[in-house]
């Protein structure tokens, strides 16, 4: 099934092959417009920046539920959307060997509103309902698992998705598909062995893993900066020694993200080699609502600045662009209501998923 339309433009969520990386259609607009973002299509950008403007506002709707008292904890991604949006408009998704494996961390939601998560489904998880797909309602906010999109659980202790991402892409080397599995995760993290055992497994001469290995870099470890934890520039550099291609990107940039995924992607699926990205992001909320979750003013807002970009090249008007602030603002509300009436998980399935078929699920027969 085809996922992109001639302007490069996903068409449907949940289809399979790869986004189409031909020539860029030609666009009425004049020659700056299309020079202020490399050549993509209006189309494409208009869509990223929905997407974007869609996961900003779920973000901030997930912040209010905490401060409301409906949850015990918020952590998310305000600041990764014009990492998130193309990084999940670009794969190829769907289960099995066949499609890219995601291995994300808790600031992923760009990618899985990108992938067609609906609002609702991580609202239903900030909230504890049972009718959350991704855990049932136990588990923290931006924690998903879709085994229908490749989504693998996104795990509480950090970095420990950077060495299972080696055993799907190991797995999709041996069924000998184009596929690759993509691992995000966060800078401080990539003091854990985890990581280094990513980097040792992904490049084994002769046996390269076909592995997206991305960092997105806020420059923040909770509240440890950046220069207190790292004696090299770029944690890109780290996967030189292991003759991993690698690039530090502008993260805020959704553009240069586009284009940067797009050329890695295909290098993989033509190598079957690993590929290494550094992205620069920024950290709109701090870490978490453990840190008070209060907007940073300081930091660039990839979402406001990509949407002026838009306005000032004609591609959008500032009504239309409130229009769908409003609107998914109105689809967050809702889908509060909702949640609302929905059940938590009861006692009874605790154990539901912990084993297969359940199998001594309950600890007190043991
Ligand atoms: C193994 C492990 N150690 C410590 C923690 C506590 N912890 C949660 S988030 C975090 C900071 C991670 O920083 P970074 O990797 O840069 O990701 P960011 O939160 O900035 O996206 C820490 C130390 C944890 N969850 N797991
Ligand atoms: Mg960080």
């Amino acid at each position: 099934m085809k996922i992109a339309n001639k302007s490069g433009v996903r068409v449907a969520p949940k289809s399979k092959t790869q986004l189409s990386s031909k020539k860029t259609p030609k666009s009425s607009k004049p020659s700056s417009a299309k020079n202020a973002f490399a050549g993509l299509s209006k189309d494409l950008l208009i869509q990223m920046h929905d997407l974007m403007v869609k996961s900003r506002v779920l973000e901030e709707r997930l912040i209010k539920i905490y401060r409301a008292g409906e949850s015990y904890f918020w952590i998310g991604g305000p600041g990764e959307e014009a990492w998130g949006v193309p990084l999940g408009l670009l794969a190829n998704v769907g289960e099995g060997l066949k499609h890219d494996f995601f291995h994300l961390h808790y600031r992923c939601t760009p990618t899985l509103i990108a992938l067609g998560m609906p609002m609702i489904d991580s609202i239903r998880l900030m909230m504890n309902r049972a009718t959350d797909p991704s855990t049932g309602g136990r588990n923290f906010s931006n924690h998903y698992c879709f085994p229908q999109w490749n989504v693998a659980p996104v795990t509480s202790p950090i970095e420990v998705q950077y060495s299972i991402a080696c055993g799907t892409a190991h797995a999709q080397k041996r069924a000998g598909y184009k596929t690759l599995s993509i691992v995000t995760g966060g800078d401080a993290g990539t003091a854990e062995g985890d990581f280094a055992s990513c980097l040792v497994w992904a490049s084994r001469k002769g046996n390269e893993l076909p592995l997206l290995i991305t960092v997105q870099n806020n420059k923040w470890g909770i509240s440890t900066g950046f220069e207190g934890m790292h004696g090299e520039t770029y944690i890109a550099d780290r996967a030189k020694a292991f003759n991993i291609r690698s690039r530090v990107i502008n993260g805020n940039d959704p553009v240069q993200t586009y284009l940067a995924l797009k050329e890695e992607m295909e290098y993989i699926r033509k190598t079957g080699k690993p590929s290494f990205i550094e992205a620069q992001v920024s950290r709109l909320y701090g870490h978490s609502s453990a840190s008070g979750a209060n907007p940073v003013n300081n930091e660039v807002d990839c979402v406001k600045e990509f949407e002026k970009k838009l306005i000032q090249s004609g591609y959008i008007t500032q009504d239309k662009a409130q229009a769908l602030w409003d609107k998914y603002e109105e689809e967050g509300v809702r889908a509060v209501e909702q949640a609302r009436s929905e059940p938590v998980p009861t006692a009874e399935s605790v154990w539901d998923h912990t084993y297969a078929n359940n199998e001594n699920a309950d600890w007190r027969k043991f």
